[in-house]
């Protein structure tokens, strides 16, 4: 019963994106205007090979704050033995997903909302266990 106990956090912050990012029309504006955010998710096992999801702050099934219209790399890791594959979905449709992430294996894929609102996230294989709340905001 030995669970890896670190998760490495590595924001993506220091794009060289730099120089030519938009020429400021309104200079104040300093809000989360990155160009590009990430979001670390790991697979994790508990007993009886109950599957979440974790963030780096180890909560489980964590509720995501997102920006609309915000670029996020969601990165995932899976140091579990079995598969797993996050989706993005609203109303039961899929709209952003990552690929099948074998046992050991990472994977990640962008997402950007296009409208403020309530989504959801799962596992396509544990989907009552592995899955969340995003809620999209303007700001
Ligand atoms: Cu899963």
């Amino acid at each position: 019963m030995s669970y890896s106990s670190h998760y490495l956090v590595q924001p993506i912050s220091a794009k060289k994106s730099s120089s030519n990012d938009k020429a400021s029309s309104t200079s104040t504006e300093a809000s989360a205007s990155n160009s590009n955010t990430s979001i670390a998710f790991n697979a994790l096992e508990l007993k009886n090979q109950t599957y979440r999801w974790q963030n780096t702050s180890k909560a489980i099934n964590p509720t995501l704050h997102l920006i609309a219209n915000t670029d996020y790399l969601i990165k995932i890791k899976n140091p579990t033995d079995t598969k797993h594959e996050l989706i993005i979905g609203s109303n039961g449709t899929e709209l952003a997903k990552s690929s099948e992430i074998k046992p050991g294996k990472s994977g990640k894929f962008t997402f950007n909302a296009n409208s403020t609102g309530t989504l959801e996230y799962h596992c396509e294989y544990h989907p009552d266990t592995m899955k969340g709340i995003i809620e999209i905001s303007s700001q």
